[in-house]
């Protein structure tokens, strides 16, 4: 990769050799070198309709895969445009990889006119990254890069951002640039291990709270420990799954339910690996109560104390410390905790409210026709709040929220990503009628590619969640209801097939049906269905 090219066509090539198989993106007058380099790659590039569609796309591969998602876009305006997806893979711990160009070098920091011009591009996205960066020369590119794969390989992901001047992109590169050496991930202190299994063995009711730091962790692994010791599990929504929802000793992504709460208050022993617990699970402006001892596995030493104070803190990726805990056994009937679990299981159920079961009704439909590997990519809807602790998933990497920063707009080009990184297993978009508009073009995308993706619309003809909220503070209704369009007619005119099921039974078959189609299926959701007709 030396002599003749184009640090532009170089990029691509080494991304090549870093096992990029996708980019997402738009092409622009300023990174016809980038797309030089694509196009002598074997890499595929999914054009988007708008930036922050290709950065959800980028989310939802990295979501579904475990590889970064990779794109590239313009300078100016492509960055802007992207940044609001990179702040959500920044509050998910995403693994994603923008690379854009930016103005010339001798035209940096000095307001010149030129097209695409932001004065100071790194400051756009320095707040939404683990590192951006202007790139000084060639060298200075391969080294970033360097530094991202070696960053998603061992440390907690971060979106990263490289721009490179419009004259590095054309300049040639002088070396032969091959992948850098890649480095494990951190295991866990020796000492804090043996604590902690004798922590956890000794426990009489232990309860783990695992996060999307914890997507990795081999499921057989987590499961066995679970079951020696007769810990009960929860998860936040990006660690839904991790063990199974259906499992006895699983209590879901239920954080934000008062039983749940009540639960974790009076376990004598809390283990939480990759969560920050932050409130964007809990709903409690308090930190929630963790009761008894905590332990916290983390990644990233910031978040070993953030939200709750441990009293073991161990550094170490997730994985490696289930790893090294090894057999722990406790002493203790190992099924102590499944009667406690139905309980709150029960308690929760009695607990909702008639919205929350009008959506469950729709959540079963979609569950039953829905194959157990199947995905599901959610947005900002009160359906998918209700589903991220009433939808059960029995395996990692199957439900995709927004969950901190709560974008909407992000199901549809999530799920396109996500398809593409697992084109074999199913999957949905879930999404609002308001927050689809936001990204609705991307439906453009998913035609063209093929992708047998059903859209699941659930209409209730506004901002749902907002409306209830202005209700419930007594503030007159404003700015809550948006004049819909006939969004089949919408779909249709991308080529993508529409249905408005008149039922529940109507819509398990629509569903099925558009899993199995050359194409994706807009499919139209109403509260209130009846079961059959
Ligand atoms: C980019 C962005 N802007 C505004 C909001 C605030 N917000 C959250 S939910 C919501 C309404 C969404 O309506 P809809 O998609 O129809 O879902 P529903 O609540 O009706 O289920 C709004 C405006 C947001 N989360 N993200």
């Amino acid at each position: 990769m030396a002599g003749n090219l184009s640090c532009g066509a170089a990029i691509a090539g080494l991304l090549e050799a870093y096992g990029v198989d996708t980019v997402f993106g738009i092409p622009g007058v300023h990174t016809l070198e980038l797309y030089k380099g694509l196009a002598g790659s074997s890499m595929r590039h999914v054009l988007s309709r708008h930036e922050q569609g290709a950065g959800f796309m980028a989310d939802g591969y990295a979501r579904s895969s475990g590889r970064p998602g990779v794109c590239f876009v313009i300078t100016g305006p492509g960055v802007t445009n992207i940044a609001t997806a990179i702040g959500q893979a920044m509050s998910d711990s995403v693994p994603m990889l923008v690379i854009s160009s930016v103005n010339a070098s001798a035209d940096l920091g000095r307001r010149r006119g030129r097209l695409h011009e932001i004065v100071d591009q790194r400051a756009v996205t320095a707040p939404l990254t683990g590192e951006s960066h202007v790139a000084a020369g060639p060298a200075d590119v391969a080294a970033f890069l360097h530094r991202a794969f070696l960053n998603f390989a061992s440390r907690r992901p971060r979106p990263m951002h490289l721009s490179v001047p419009l004259d590095v992109l054309a300049g040639p590169v002088e070396a032969t640039w091959q992948p850098g050496a890649m480095a494990p991930p951190p295991t866990p202190d020796e000492d804090a291990v043996r604590n902690a299994r004798d922590l956890l063995a000794a426990a009489h009711r232990p309860v783990f709270v695992l996060g999307g730091g914890a997507v990795a962790v081999p499921q057989a692994g987590i499961l066995r420990l679970v079951e020696a010791i007769g810990a009960a599990v929860v998860t936040t929504s990006a660690g839904k799954g991790i063990v199974p929802e259906s499992h006895l000793l699983s209590l879901g992504a239920t954080l934000a339910r008062r039983p749940t709460q009540s639960f974790l208050a009076a376990a004598d022993l809390v283990l939480v690996i990759g969560s920050e617990l932050s409130e964007t699970e809990s709903w409690s402006n308090n930190p929630l109560d963790l009761g008894g001892t905590v332990m916290r596995v983390d990644i990233d030493d910031a978040q070993l104390t953030i939200n709750a104070a441990p009293r073991l803190a161990i550094r170490s990726d997730a994985a490696a410390f289930v790893a090294a805990l090894g057999n722990v056994a406790s002493n203790l009937p190992t099924d102590r905790q499944v009667a406690p679990v139905a309980a709150v299981r029960l308690e929760i159920a009695a607990a909702r409210g008639a919205l929350a079961r009008e959506h469950i009704r729709v959540l079963d439909a979609i569950r039953a026709a829905l194959p157990a590997d199947g995905f599901v990519a959610t947005d900002m809807t009160q359906i998918a709040y209700t589903g991220n602790a009433a939808f059960p998933v029995d395996r990692a990497r199957r439900w995709f929220h927004p969950s901190g920063f709560g974008t909407l707009g992000y199901a549809l080009p999530a799920a396109i990503g996500a398809k593409l990184a697992n084109p074999d297993r199913p999957g949905v978009a879930l999404v609002g009628d308001y927050g689809f508009q936001f990204t609705l073009p991307e439906l453009g995308t998913a035609v063209e590619l093929g992708l047998a993706l059903p859209v699941l619309l659930w209409n209730n003809e506004g901002l749902g969640q907002i409306r209830d909220d202005m209700v419930a503070a007594g503030i007159p209704e404003i700015g809550v209801t948006a004049r819909n369009p006939d969004f089949a007619m919408l779909a249709e005119s991308y080529g993508c097939r529409a249905v408005r099921p008149s039922s529940l039974d109507a819509l398990r078959y629509e569903l099925q049906d558009a899993l199995a189609a050359p194409g994706p299926t807009l499919i139209e959701i109403r509260p209130n269905m009846p079961e059959q007709v």
